[in-house]
């Protein structure tokens, strides 16, 4: 099954958004494999975010992320990189449709609520840099049979 990493950025927690997204990805069928609430270093901001190292807006960037604690979390489910990512919107707020997270939440582009990773590769790079192993868990619910048409 295919895992994702997830943040709600600084904006997301101080806005009390923390509750309502959480929803829409359990709402959708997501399982949360991992989760907790953290203060993120200017070190681990940089290592997050490293391919952006040296554009203009990489500064303001680290300081956004590490402006105030941040929910992280890993969710598993059936395409759930893609499908988070279409659930996010596009990247500046402006652009993103009405329904996705950051059409409805957001108007900056440096202040855009949320972060998913673009690939699957990113998404495993992600989550070790945020979790240990032992704190992804491995479960079932009994609702995913009916999220889900098995073979
Ligand atoms: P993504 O978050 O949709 O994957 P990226 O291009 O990886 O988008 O950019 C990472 C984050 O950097 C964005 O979510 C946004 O917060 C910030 N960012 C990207 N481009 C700009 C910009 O032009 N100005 C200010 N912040 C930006």
């Amino acid at each position: 099954m295919e895992r994702t990493f997830v943040m709600i950025k600084p904006d997301g927690v101080q806005r009390n958004l923390i509750g309502k997204i959480i929803s829409r990805f359990e709402d959708k069928g997501y399982r949360i494999v991992a989760m907790k609430l953290m203060q993120v270093t200017r070190d681990l901001a940089e290592r997050h975010y490293e391919e952006h190292r040296g554009k203009p807006f990489f500064e303001s960037l680290i300081d956004y992320i590490t402006s105030g604690p941040v929910v992280v979390m890993v969710l598993e489910g059936k395409d759930v990189v893609a499908g988070v990512r279409k659930m996010n919107g596009a990247t500046n707020p402006a652009e993103a449709a009405p329904g996705t997270i950051r059409g409805d939440y957001a108007l900056d582009i440096g202040r855009n609520v949320i972060h998913g990773a673009d690939s699957v590769e990113s998404a495993q790079r992600e989550i070790s840099i945020y979790f240990k192993e032992e704190e992804l868990l491995n479960y079932e619910k009994v609702t995913e049979k009916w999220i889900y048409e098995y073979e």
